[in-house]
């Protein structure tokens, strides 16, 4: 990415230098964890494009959104509805992000053993380095993890910090607290926009963000074939661009990706050789540009053909049933959205349930759990996931690890050594 931005993110208060140093971490990661590949499907190319103009072209859209008088609101979980915000006229960005640069300013207010998602995103704030923080209007935290819900409280004293109370269980009462947050949700959103959602406009956002997640379910779908037609590192990708990109772009072009597999298949091409072991990564979610461990799954001979994370299954599973009303509508989102099977739930039977039929429908050969380290509610239900993976007599492997590459090469042998066993 140019320089020709300096303007741009000088003006929205990022640090230069500090931001040049994450720019200049980047390409070369992503030369070799990406463009090493072969057999890349073509248009794979636009998700290049995008990921090369990460804090250029888009940061320029947004501002041009705000210019007219649109607003740009930031979350870190795929608990918050983008559809409302999409109906009151903002744009959605995900704020998650998976490297460690900031992490001595983060150090200065949070404890230095702690989730690195939550370091991330506060050392991007305080490092300012990132000019997706810096365009937002407002940010939206959930009460999901014990970290991320007393991090909230902090960023607060830099940023506009709404924190939507996400339940622990899944009872009526829980059903009834979740509707009430969203419906609150709405009321912020409009506010904050300015602008009035109506029947119409949540309408259209419904249909809109359905239309995201049925591209992604369609692109999930191509990957049970055999030779299976896409890289799980090129699907994570797309499903981190997911976070961010321009909505209606974005299905479009993992649509045409999509055209593009299906002809694939019916010639029986493939990106890995048809016998390679098949894996489902599960975990606490790969924000970009978090590739370490699908990198080593990929370059140890095997192939990912699922993510139950939220990047991944979790972000485009279900849909929002579509409904007449303002009224039924919030419900239907409501609904939706506490159907998504995080490990901050308590029993979290639905993931369970999730992956024995992920282990089917995709043909996979065995499962890695993958674990930030620090993460409690994921690593506890790690115990879970491996006595029902021992009953159904499916393959596991259990790691954990943070967002530096000190362990990657005692990964890859830990890696290789399943891969051999599932062959
Ligand atoms: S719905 S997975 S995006 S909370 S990894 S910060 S849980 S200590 S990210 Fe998550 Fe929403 Fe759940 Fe998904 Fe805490 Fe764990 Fe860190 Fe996590």
């Amino acid at each position: 990415m140019s320089n020709n931005y300096n303007d741009m993110w000088r003006s929205l208060g990022v640090n230069l230098e500090a931001h040049d140093q994450l720019l200049q971490a980047l390409p070369p990661t992503y030369h070799d964890v990406y463009l090493t590949q072969t057999n890349r499907p073509k248009s794979m190319e636009y998700f290049d494009f995008v990921v090369n103009e990460i804090h250029g072209l888009r940061i320029q859209e947004l501002q041009e959104h705000k210019k007219n008088g649109g607003k740009v609101i930031g979350a870190f979980c795929v608990f918050v509805p983008e559809e409302i915000v999409r109906a009151a006229g903002g744009i959605c960005i995900g704020l998650c992000s998976g490297i460690d640069i900031g992490a001595a300013e983060a150090e200065q207010v949070l404890p230095r053993s702690i989730c690195p998602l939550i370091k991330s995103f506060m050392g991007f704030k305080l490092a300012k380095v990132c000019p997706y923080f810096e365009s937002c209007d407002m940010v939206v935290g959930e009460t999901t993890c014990d970290g991320k819900k007393k991090a909230f409280e902090i960023l607060n004293d830099y940023v506009p910090v709404h924190v939507m109370e996400t339940p622990q269980m899944k009872k009526s009462r829980d059903k009834q607290l979740w509707l009430e947050e969203v419906q609150d949700f709405a009321e912020l959103a409009q506010k904050t926009t300015g602008t009035e959602i109506t029947d119409v406009s949540l309408a259209q956002a419904i249909q809109e963000v359905n239309g995201k997640r049925q591209a992604l379910r369609r692109l999930s779908n191509l990957r049970k074939n055999n030779p299976v037609p896409i890289s799980g590192k090129d699907s994570l990708l797309i499903e981190q661009i997911a976070m961010y990109d321009d909505v209606a772009r974005f299905t479009a072009k993992v649509n045409e990706l999509c055209d593009e597999l299906e002809q694939k298949i019916s010639t029986g091409a493939g990106v890995f050789p048809g016998r390679t072991p098949r894996v489902i990564v599960t975990g606490t979610p790969m924000a970009i540009p978090n590739w370490k461990v699908p990198h080593i799954i990929e370059t140890s001979g095997a192939v990912i053909v699922a993510e139950e994370m939220c990047t991944g299954l979790r972000y485009f599973e279900n849909e929002v049933a579509e409904a007449d009303g303002l009224d039924s509508m919030l419900e239907n989102i409501a609904a939706r959205y506490l159907g998504i099977n995080c490990a901050v739930f308590t029993p979290n039977t639905g993931r369970l349930e999730q992956l024995e039929n992920l282990v089917r429908d995709y043909h996979a050969d065995g499962v890695i759990h993958c674990t930030l380290s620090f993460c409690d509610p994921y690593a506890v239900e790690a115990n879970r996931v491996e006595k029902m993976m021992k009953q159904k007599e499916i393959p596991f492997l259990k790691i954990e690890t943070g967002y530096d590459q000190e362990d990657a090469g005692q990964l890859k042998t830990r890696v290789e050594a399943f891969i051999e066993m599932l062959r």
